[in-house]
């Protein structure tokens, strides 16, 4: 067997982002693009010498051929064993799980998670570390200076293992595992949830629609909801994986998932809806005749988690990234136990899981988990639900309004300008961090700010400190804005805006979100001067 020492050179840009290495599909596609980039991650762990690895991803275009380059290389590396999902196949939390459940040293996870894929789309690689989580910013930042003096890397030349079949086989000194992608993951979830209560539901006659877009998680949405749960056939939508997620935006919110959204809506909606994401890290929930925002549905899991049996003894703590509502705050508080804010990026949370202080953490771009992995996992999130409403017997909307008149609501929204240029997003950030000491006592359309900030994190666990994490303007009268640029777009920048507004009980729960929000949104928008350095104060995609 040989393996070839290949030169190389240094190629721009390939800084780690909120989640692992996201460009255009034809840029890793690009001579040495995916090698220089496997190789440095193979750097900055210290080797690949007798190790350990998980590979798989999403189905997009190019999967299959990434697998079989980081295969050589990892062979090349001196790796001695590669676990794969059959046909390249793994969803995100079903890799993390793989990568604990077999003690492996990491593993690589190719997604561009909710980016449309193919050819003219989305391609991305994620190194997540033993733990099973998202490589932290150390790691990453030790990949991106390997990238920045890379020379030369290591490949092996055999031909491509077959991915189809499942079984051991042996090349150039590496092991490859071909495992199902599905069973492992379905055991975990039978383990945590009443699958007996699911099951009499569906059996009395609940019923669901789960949209997986296209993506990964139809395989594992089957087995699982019609399989083993007894969901009626044709519950789970769109179930088969492919390559371009059927021309599609894989991505579970009101915009994308519309059709889902449009049924939910309508008088035949089911008693639930639920989506997933490319690589099924994220969810949506839908009940009849109402959307759960995904802060509020963290909140709703978290003041119901013991009713399913892997969370009976209570939460150790929950955690949610800093754009994402405090409705999880209030929560905590109610319970007695810790609520953390970090970050936006996954990574974040891993510290607080390993170290058992956050049993569930949520985000408001759709993504919750628990410490059962190291990842997001929207499947999960759909079967937490479904074990709730096994339990509690009531519609969605009824669980949700009664949450509201309990703990009050924070009505939210987040508001997206995708693709502007880099500079013009940077110099309206920049205007807005010039400013931050001076704003507090100015009004804009007729708001007082009370306070604003730049969030920075110091890690509970391990002192680490993550600063520029984005800005924080809060306004008489409880609201608050979040302003930061997206760090998983591959095209231009992404500005999002999100919009929080807190109201008690008795100041109605019920009213439209968009209403609730008017006079912060025009209070933002002069603030930061959209129009002015963006020339558009509508945004592209409001969720
Ligand atoms: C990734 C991260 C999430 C983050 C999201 C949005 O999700 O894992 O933690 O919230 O990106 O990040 P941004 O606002 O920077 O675009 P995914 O599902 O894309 O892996």
């Amino acid at each position: 067997m040989t393996h070839d020492t290949v030169q190389t050179a240094p190629i721009d840009g390939q800084k780690p982002g909120t989640s692992g290495l996201r460009k255009k599909t034809r840029v890793f596609m690009q001579e040495h693009y995916l090698e220089n980039f496997v190789q440095s991650v193979f750097e900055a762990i210290g080797g690949g010498q007798g190790k350990t690895f998980v590979v798989g991803g999403d189905g997009r275009y190019f999967n299959a051929q990434a697998i079989q380059t980081i295969l050589k290389m990892a062979a090349a590396n001196g790796a001695a064993k590669v676990i794969v999902g059959q046909d390249g196949i793994l969803s995100t939390p079903a890799a993390s799980h793989l990568i604990r459940l077999n003690k492996t040293d990491g593993g690589f996870i190719l997604s561009a998670s909710h980016n449309p894929g193919g050819i003219d789309e989305d391609f991305g690689v994620k190194f997540n570390a033993a733990n099973g989580g998202p490589a932290p910013e150390g790691l990453t930042g030790k990949m991106f200076e390997a990238t920045k003096t890379i020379s030369e890397y290591r490949i092996a030349r055999f031909e491509d293992v077959d991915l189809g079949s499942i079984g051991t086989s042996e090349r150039g000194g590496l092991t490859v595992e071909v495992v199902d992608p599905v069973a492992d993951y379905a055991a975990l979830m039978e383990s945590l949830f009443d699958f007996d209560a699911i099951r009499t539901m569906f059996q009395s006659g609940f019923t669901m629609r789960f949209d997986a877009m296209h993506a990964v998680t139809g395989p594992y949405a089957k087995d699982i909801l019609e399989g083993r749960l007894g969901a009626a056939s044709g519950t789970v939508a769109n179930g088969d994986p492919s390559e371009d997620f059927g021309g599609g935006h894989p991505d579970p919110n009101p915009i994308w998932a519309k059709p889902l959204m449009d049924l939910m809506m309508s008088d035949d909606a089911p008693d639930l809806g639920a989506a997933s994401d490319g690589d099924g890290d994220r969810n949506m929930i839908v009940g009849r005749g109402i959307y759960v925002t995904p802060s509020d549905s963290l909140a709703l899991l978290a003041a119901n988690a013991t009713l399913a049996p892997g969370y009976k003894n209570g939460l150790a703590g929950v955690a949610r990234s800093m754009p994402t509502s405090g409705a999880a705050d209030r929560v905590a508080e109610k319970l007695g136990i810790d609520c953390f804010e970090t970050p936006t990026g996954w990574k974040f949370f891993g510290n607080l899981l390993d170290a058992g202080k956050a049993t569930l953490c949520g985000e408001e771009s759709a993504g919750t988990g628990s410490d059962h992995v190291r990842e997001k996992d929207g499947l999960w999130a759909v079967l937490l639900w479904l074990n709730i409403l096994a339990e509690r017997k009531q519609p969605v909307q009824e669980i949700v309004e009664e949450h509201w008149r309990t703990y009050g609501r924070n009505y939210y929204t987040r508001h997206d300008f995708e693709a502007v240029p880099v500079e013009k997003a940077g110099a309206l950030m920049d205007g807005i961090v010039a400013r931050l000491g001076d704003l507090e006592g100015q009004s804009f359309a007729g708001l007082a700010v009370t306070g604003a900030d730049e969030f920075s994190y110091t890690d509970p666990v391990d002192g680490s400190v993550s600063t520029n994490q984005g800005l924080r303007i809060w306004f008489e009268g409880g609201g608050r804005a979040v302003l930061r640029l997206s760090g998983t777009g591959t095209e231009g920048a992404t500005i999002r805006l999100y919009l929080e507004q807190y109201r008690a009980p008795q100041e109605g729960t019920t009213d439209p979100a968009a209403e609730v929000l008017e006079p912060l949104r025009q209070a933002v928008l002069e603030l930061a001067g959209f129009e002015k350095h963006v020339g558009r104060v509508e945004p592209d995609v409001i969720t």
